[in-house]
């Protein structure tokens, strides 16, 4: 979700506001702080997810065409889970007994979104509705850690008959849950008063990492975004591996280059709500990680895999900030997003504070404050 919008953000006075009101007063009314914040993690661990709840945070508006546009990938996405279930019967060679069954899934197997349509006929919508009650179905639903499967699979099934509605709006709820394969680079312009916050999503699969190197520099913040319930799910680019592995080993490789030495990371553990139906119902966490202990209990489980995080940056004096959200409730990305505007206020009031006790600087005020921003 591509975006270059900005709008300033109406808030009640915040411990941040304060802290941000005292930082500006040192620095000169006329400050202009810029953040350029950096995004990184496997793909749908949850990146885009947290621009979008950022965007919403911001109050930054949807317009029509976009509106439109997630109507038609939600189509898309609905389509697209049932037949992944369908290629996953084959695979794990489970037969659908029913034979109104077999027919359903015939047609919907068969289905393509042709460049002109825009949303998915009824009579496919409605197969893939009954499909979803089938138990074969369900059996194969059982076993999603064996196959690659999009984490909102049962949240587009359970909405499908609004979605099949003549007058279908996606609400901010379908629209956080619509999954938009992120390629590129996109960024997100943030404005609260005179600080300005540049947010920068990337794609996260295997082939979209070589382009994350041009978005390194004069990096403020790094957002490393995980999904939880990957501990026992395996990855859309390579289905002998497991998403958790993955990530920690990608954790690694990006949080102790050089170039972040310096930068906050913020590690968002993301999916908490679908960990904690997993761990309590499904798998427990001896799937990912064979020594561990823990059983069924949330937080211990939690702390684990933070520690398993923790124990790959090579520099142990420098904090990690680490927080456990769902990014599809509003409220965990925008408790998550306080603390780094706190960080970054407070990192570069020390450097503020430095530069001031190291005598005047002759530059103008807006640049001093740019300059240290930037610094
Ligand atoms: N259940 C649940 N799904 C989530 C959460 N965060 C993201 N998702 C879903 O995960 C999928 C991938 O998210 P996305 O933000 O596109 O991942 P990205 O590839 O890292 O940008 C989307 O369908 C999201 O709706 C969460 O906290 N809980
Ligand atoms: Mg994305």
């Amino acid at each position: 979700m591509g975006c270059t919008n900005s709008k300033q953000l109406e808030t009640p006075a915040t411990k941040h506001n304060d802290s941000l009101n005292q930082y500006l007063r040192q620095a000169g009314k006329d400050a202009q702080l810029e953040f350029r914040v950096l995004l990184l993690g496997a793909g749908e661990s949850g990146k885009s997810t947290v621009v979008k709840q950022l965007r919403s945070i911001y109050r930054l508006p949807v317009d029509d065409a976009e509106l439109q546009s997630y109507a038609i990938n939600i189509h898309k996405n609905t389509v697209l889970c049932m037949q992944v279930l369908l290629e996953a019967a084959d695979t794990l060679h489970v037969e659908l007994t029913d034979p109104e069954a077999k027919k359903r899934a015939t047609s919907v197997r068969a289905f393509q979104f042709e460049q002109d349509v825009k949303q998915m006929p009824v009579n496919i919508g409605l197969d893939i509705e009954e499909l979803w009650k089938d138990p074969d179905i369900q059996k194969i639903w059982e076993r999603r850690s064996e196959y690659w499967f999009l984490d909102a699979t049962p949240y587009y099934f359970d909405n499908i008959e609004r979605f099949l509605e003549d007058d279908f709006r996606p609400t901010e709820e379908d629209c956080i849950m619509t999954r938009v394969r992120t390629t590129g680079i996109s960024t997100t312009d943030l404005e609260e008063g005179p600080v300005h916050y540049r947010v920068i999503d990337v794609g996260g699969q295997r082939n979209e990492r070589k382009k994350w190197i041009h978005c390194f520099d004069d990096v403020k913040a790094l957002f490393f975004v995980v999904n939880l319930a990957g501990y026992d799910q395996v990855m859309f680019e390579d289905p002998s591996q497991n998403r958790m592995l993955e990530a920690l080993t990608l954790f690694g490789q990006i949080c102790n280059n050089p170039i972040f030495a310096n930068t906050p990371i913020f590690l968002l553990l993301n999916k908490k709500d679908l960990f904690e139906t997993m761990l309590l119902n499904k798998a427990d966490l001896t799937k990912c990680f064979p020594e561990y202990k823990g059983g069924r209990n949330v937080q211990v489980a939690l702390d684990y895999i933070k520690a398993q995080f923790e124990a790959k940056l090579t520099n142990t004096t420098k904090p990690l900030y680490t927080h456990y959200i769902a990014a599809r409730y509003k409220k965990d990305v925008k408790f998550a997003w306080d603390e780094v505007k706190n960080v970054l206020i407070e990192e570069n009031r020390k450097v503020l504070k430095s530069s001031s006790n190291n005598g005047a600087d002759s530059r103008p005020k807006k640049k001093k404050a740019a300059a240290m921003a930037a610094s």
